[in-house]
């Protein structure tokens, strides 16, 4: 597994700063982005530290599919029955800005194909 430095990210599973935490399991934590980009936008992250899924390896599987796993219920639990976006970015080019893994659960309008 690749490690990641410490980020905001890491600071929050700490309670070091504050986040709008909405799900919470020994693996995961998601919490409202700060910067939402639709009437819905939390972040779900590992608790474990990956500092991209470019960084994921076999061994990651598990983890990788619990944050999909958490992601789903927490759209049904914040009532987008209608439809919601799941996002990873990854790296540069993908426009990731924090170097912890994070999955981006967009809903709330009606979301745009390709994406910027
Ligand atoms: P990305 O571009 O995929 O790396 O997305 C990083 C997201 O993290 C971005 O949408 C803004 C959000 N973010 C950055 N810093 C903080 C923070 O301190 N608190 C919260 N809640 N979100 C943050």
């Amino acid at each position: 597994m690749s490690e990641t430095t410490d980020t905001i990210f890491s600071k929050i599973i700490r309670r070091e700063i504050p986040a709008d935490i909405v799900y919470e399991d020994d693996l995961a934590l998601a919490f409202k982005d700060v910067n939402p980009q639709a009437p819905v936008h939390i972040l779900v992250i590992p608790k474990q530290p990956l500092a991209q899924l470019a960084d994921a390896e076999p061994e990651d599987r598990e983890i990788l599919g619990h944050l999909l796993l958490v992601a789903k219920r927490i759209a049904q639990e914040v009532g987008l029955s209608n439809g919601y976006r799941v996002v990873i970015n990854n790296g540069d080019d993908g426009g990731q800005t924090v170097d912890h893994l994070h999955l981006h659960i967009l809903g709330g309008r009606q979301m745009k194909w390709p994406p910027g």
